[in-house]
C-alpha cells in the first residue's frame, strides 16, 4: 500500500536530500512528516505521540548532524518514527510492526541509521557515552554522538548512572532531554518536579538567559568558541547555576529550556553546541502529540499506542463483538487486586511506570495510599516492594516479564534470599506481539525457576489468575510468589466467580487419553485443548495436563505421566531452554523414568515482531503445530486432515 508523502518528503530518501533543503523549507518538510506519520499510524497502527512530539528535534537533529556517521541514539525507540521515515524507510513504514515487515524500533540489522536498537528504556546515555568515549579513543575528533532521552525514561537509574560517569569521562556528548511531562501515563517522580521548576523558575532563567544571549554570538567566533564558553561559565554559571542545577552539578553543560517545536530554533542551537565539547544536556520542551488536535488535547495516554483510528474524527477503531468477550488479563489482575485489598489491609500495588499497562490504575484510583507507580524504575520496584515485605505488607509487585530482566538481582537479593513474601504479577510473560523481541516475556520461566524459595506459577484462564492471586496473599503463604499470564484477552467471558484456593505445587488434568500426554503451563494451554480436539478427529486420544506451577513440580502428577505414557509433550509460551519442559525433562532423568519427550515453545533464537498467533506459528506451539508434534511423535498418518 502506498501512502502519498508531500512534495518534500517525497525528495527524501535519506538525510544528505534533507540537508541540500534551505533553512526555511525545515517547518514544511516538519508539517509533511509530521502527516505522513498520521497518515499510516492511524491506518497501520503503532505507537503515535511520541514520535508526533519528537518531529521537530529529528528533522534538526538529521539536518544539523551528519548522520549516520554522528551517531544518533534515541531512547526506547518508540519515538522513532520520523527518523525511520527520513531515513531510507518512508516506503517500507506501511509495514511498521506488521510480520515480516519493519520494526517499530530501532534496529540495528535495519538500518546504519539505528545506531543502536532498543526497545526498554533509559539505555540511551550510557550506549552514547560508550561511542564517544570510542571516538575519542580511535581520535575521531569529528564525530558527535547524541542521544535523545525523555523525562520519562530518565528516571530509571541507569540513566543516572550514566550521567554518573559521563560527568567526568570528559567526552564529546550531547544529551537532548524530550521534556513532554508524560511517561505513557502522567510522568512521576521528584525530577519531573525538578524540571517543571527549572523550567518556570525566573531566577534560574533570567541567569539563563543572559548565558544564551552570549552563546548566541559563539558561532560567530569560530575556534575561540570554547575559550568564551570557558569564560562564561568561571562566572555566573559557576557560581549560580553549579548551585541550582543537578547536571551543572554533575558536570554536565546545561542548556535550556527550549521551545522544542520551534524547528529553526532547535537547529540553531544544536549548531552552537556542536562547537562546545564535553557533556552537554539539552532541555528541549514538548508536547505528546504535537499537531494532531485530538493527540494533542485528548488522553496522551490513550494517544500513546491509540491502535488504529479516523484521522478527520480522531475517533478509534473499536470492533464491537456480537458476542460477550472474555476480559484481558491485564483487566482481571486490576479488579481482582482491588476486590483482595478491600478485603486485606496488608496489600499494596506496585508498578514501574506502567499503570495502564497493567491495570494497576484501578488500584491506584481507589486507594491513591496504597497503590503506587514508582516510575520506569523496575529494581527500585522489587526493592522498594522487599521494604514494605519486611514490615509485614503484602506488595503485589507487577511488571512486565521483559521489563522483569531489568530486576533480576533484586528478585534474588532482595526478596529471595530474604524469603520475603513479595507477590510478582509478570504481566505479558510470552510472546509479546508487535512490539518484538525486546518486549517478548520469553525467560521469566526459566529464569525465575532457578531462584531459591521462588514459587512459580501461571494461569491457563482468568479464574486460575484470581484463584493464584487470592492463594498468594493468604497467611499460610510465607515465600516469594510470581504469577505470569499473557498479553491480550482470557478465555472465559463469565471469569468473576468466589475466589478458591489452590493447593501450591498442584496441577490439574484437563483430559484423560491414553496415546500420548500434553503437559502444558499457563494460558497456551488453550492451544493444547484445540489441539486434542483436533487429535480425536484424527483418532488419536491425547491426555492433557495443565502443570499451573513450575516450581514447585507436580511431582504425583508428574510420576502419573510417566508411568503411564512413553511419548510426552511440553507446550510453553516461554523460552525452551530451562522452562517448564526442562524441569519435566530434569524429573523424568531424576526418577529414572524413560520416555520420548518432545518439547515446544519459543527456541534459541531472537524472535521478531508480529501478532501472538503468527508468532506461535513461527515457533511451533499453536494448536495445529501442537497436533504436528503429536502425530510426528506417535509415528501415525494423519485421517481426518488428510482426508
Ligand atoms: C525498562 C522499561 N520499562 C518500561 C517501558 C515501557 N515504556 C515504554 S515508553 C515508556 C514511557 C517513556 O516516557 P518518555 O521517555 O518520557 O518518552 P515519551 O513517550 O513521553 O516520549 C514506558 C514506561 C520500557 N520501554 N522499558
Amino acid at each position: 500500500m502506498e501512502f502519498k508523502a508531500g512534495a518534500l518528503l517525497e525528495k527524501i530518501e535519506y538525510p544528505a536530500d534533507l540537508r541540500k533543503l534551505k533553512e526555511d523549507e525545515l517547518p514544511e518538510v516538519c508539517k509533511e512528516l509530521r502527516q505522513y506519520i498520521i497518515d499510516v499510524v492511524s491506518q497501520k497502527g503503532g505507537h503515535f505521540g511520541a514520535s508526533l512530539g519528537v518531529v521537530e528535534l529529528t528533522v534538526a537533529l538529521h539536518y544539523v548532524f551528519n548522520t549516520p556517521y554522528d551517531q544518533l541514539v534515541w531512547d526506547v525507540g518508540h519515538q522513532a518514527y520520523g527518523h525511520k521515515i527520513l531515513t531510507g524507510r518512508r516506503k517500507d513504514f506501511h509495514t511498521n510492526r506488521i510480520y515480516k515487515g519493519i520494526s517499530g524500533f530501532p534496529k540495528r540489522k535495519e538500518s546504519e541509521y539505528d545506531t543502536m536498537g532498543v526497545g526498554h528504556s533509559s539505555t540511551s546515555i550510557s550506549t552514547a557515552l560508550g561511542m564517544s568515549v570510542a571516538a575519542k579513543y580511535k581520535k575521531e575528533k569529528d564525530r558527535h554522538v547524541v542521544a535523545v532521552i525523555g523525562d520519562g525514561a530518565m528516571t530509571a537509574g541507569m540513566a543516572f548512572e550514566a550521567l554518573n560517569h559521563a560527568g567526568i569521562a570528559k567526552s564529546n556528548l550531547l544529551i537532548v532531554l524530550n521534556d513532554n511531562c508524560m511517561s505513557i501515563d502522567p510522568n512521576v517522580g521528584a525530577l519531573k518536579e525538578y524540571l517543571t521548576d527549572i523550567t518556570t523558575s525566573h531566577t534560574y532563567n533570567k541567569v539563563k538567559d543572559e548565558i544564551w544571549n552570549l552563546l548566541g554570538k559563539i558561532s560567530k567566533f569560530g575556534p575561540n568558541a570554547q575559550e568564551i564558553v570557558s569564560k562564561i561559565e568561571n562566572g555566573i554559571k559557576t557560581t549560580l547555576l553549579k548551585q541550582s542545577n543537578l547536571f551543572e552539578s554533575l558536570n554536565f553543560r546545561y542548556f535550556g529550556p527550549i521551545d522544542g517545536h520551534d524547528v529553526i530554533r532547535v537547529k540553531k542551537v544544536m549548531e552552537d553546541l556542536k562547537d562546545i565539547p564535553g557533556p552537554k544536556i539539552l532541555h528541549v520542551l514538548t508536547t505528546k502529540g504535537k499537531g494532531f488536535k485530538f493527540s494533542e488535547e485528548g488522553n496522551q495516554t490513550v494517544w500513546h499506542s491509540p491502535g488504529l483510528f479516523n484521522k478527520e474524527t480522531g475517533e478509534i477503531t473499536k470492533v464491537v463483538p456480537k458476542e460477550p468477550q472474555p476480559p484481558k488479563y491485564q483487566d482481571v489482575f486490576g479488579h481482582t487486586i482491588l476486590e483482595l485489598a478491600e478485603a486485606n489491609p496488608k496489600i499494596m500495588g506496585i508498578t514501574p511506570a506502567m499503570p495502564t499497562g497493567c491495570s494497576l490504575n484501578i488500584m491506584m484510583k481507589a486507594m491513591p495510599d496504597r497503590a503506587f507507580d514508582v516510575g520506569i524504575a523496575e529494581q527500585h520496584a522489587v526493592t522498594f516492594s522487599a521494604g514494605l515485605a519486611t514490615q509485614g505488607l503484602i506488595p503485589f509487585c507487577n511488571i512486565y516479564s521483559s521489563f522483569m530482566q531489568r530486576a533480576y538481582d533484586q528478585v534474588i537479593h532482595d526478596v529471595a534470599i530474604q524469603d520475603l513474601k513479595v507477590i510478582f504479577c509478570l504481566d505479558r510473560g510470552g510472546l509479546a506481539g508487535s512490539d518484538g523481541p525486546t518486549h517478548h516475556g520469553a525467560y521469566d520461566l526459566a529464569y525465575f525457576r532457578c531462584i531459591p524459595n521462588m514459587i512459580v506459577s501461571a494461569p491457563m484462564n482468568e479464574e486460575e489468575l484470581r484463584n493464584l492471586m487470592y492463594t498468594a496473599q493468604l497467611d499460610e503463604i510465607k515465600h516469594p510468589f510470581s504469577i505470569r499470564y499473557p498479553r491480550g484477552n482470557g478465555v472465559m467471558p463469565d471469569w468473576k466467580k468466589p475466589f478458591a484456593k489452590i493447593e501450591i505445587g498442584k496441577g490439574r488434568k484437563i483430559k484423560s487419553g491414553d496415546d500420548v500426554a500434553i503437559l502444558t503451563i499457563g494460558h497456551i494451554g488453550n492451544e493444547a485443548v484445540k489441539a486434542c480436539e483436533q487429535l480425536a478427529k484424527e483418532g488419536v486420544n491425547a491426555a492433557h495436563y495443565d502443570m499451573r506451577f513450575v516450581k514447585p513440580l507436580d511431582e504425583e502428577l508428574l510420576h502419573e505421566v510417566f508411568s503411564k505414557y512413553n511419548k510426552v509433550i511440553t507446550v510453553e509460551d516461554g523460552c525452551i531452554m530451562g522452562g517448564m519442559g526442562s524441569a519435566v525433562l530434569e524429573f523424568m532423568v531424576d526418577h529414572n523414568y524413560t520416555a520420548q519427550v518432545k518439547r515446544l515453545g519459543i527456541p534459541d533464537a531472537v524472535i521478531e515482531h508480529g501478532e501472538q498467533k503468527e508468532l506461535y506459528a513461527e515457533c511451533h506451539y499453536d494448536n495445529k503445530a501442537i497436533v504436528d508434534a503429536v502425530i510426528d511423535i506417535l509415528g501415525v498418518k494423519r485421517k481426518a486432515l488428510s482426508a
